[in-house]
């Protein structure tokens, strides 16, 4: 049976936790794009980051396959962010709940992602919220002025049910928008 693929795209700002969400759950061996981090305030927070872009992939409940990408966070190599938008059925966009010094970065994201695929659904993921300082989704939505019809939830990239969970509520989402994938 050849199967019905589509791509999702995993954005967010430096850290959020993106490499980590797509290994989670791909169920082949992801590639990625890991180098060592170079500023102070980058090291302070990990050792490495993301240069191009992570991949992995998922069969979904329905047996779609979702071709997982992620995204650099760093502005840096904001050069990958409109390729790797290109053609995607959705975006996640992961916020670190539990540290907002980055989040400075996230306009400038979303707009270059929303020019590139100006139809495909959002949805937040305010991630981390496994440690004891994370802020509730209710709290992220309205800290950074998510409107009521884009869906925010609370998510844990280390937790491959949580992270299934999410990639089902965003199938969901496309479903509604792509009735032509449901049968096929
Ligand atoms: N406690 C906890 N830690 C997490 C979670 N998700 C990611 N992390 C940690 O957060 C750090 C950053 O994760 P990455 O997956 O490298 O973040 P990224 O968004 O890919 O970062 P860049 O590619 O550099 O923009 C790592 O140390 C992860 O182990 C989570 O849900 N809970
Ligand atoms: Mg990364």
């Amino acid at each position: 049976m050849s199967r019905k693929a589509f791509k999702i795209l995993v954005a967010g700002h430096f850290g959020a936790g993106k490499t980590t969400f797509v290994k989670t759950v791909s169920q082949i061996e992801t590639i990625s794009t890991e180098r060592k981090t170079t500023l102070v305030e980058e090291k302070a927070k990990k050792e490495t980051t993301t240069v191009a872009m992570d991949f992995g992939e998922y069969i979904n409940k329905y047996g779609h396959k979702l071709r997982i990408f992620g995204i650099p966070g760093q502005e840096r190599f904001s050069f990958m962010w409109p390729i790797l938008a290109k053609d995607t059925k959705a975006f996640i966009f992961l916020v670190d709940s539990t540290d907002t010094s980055r989040w400075f970065e996230i306009p400038k994201q979303i707009k270059v992602l929303i020019k590139v695929s100006p139809s495909a659904p959002f949805l937040f993921v305010a991630n981390k919220t496994d440690l004891p300082e994370a802020m509730s989704a209710d709290e992220i939505r309205r800290r950074l002025r998510i409107p009521s019809h884009i869906k925010v939830v609370e998510g844990v990239a280390t937790d491959r049910t949580t992270v299934e969970k999410i990639l089902d509520e965003i199938t969901e989402e496309i479903l509604k928008r792509n009735p032509d994938l449901k049968n096929f």
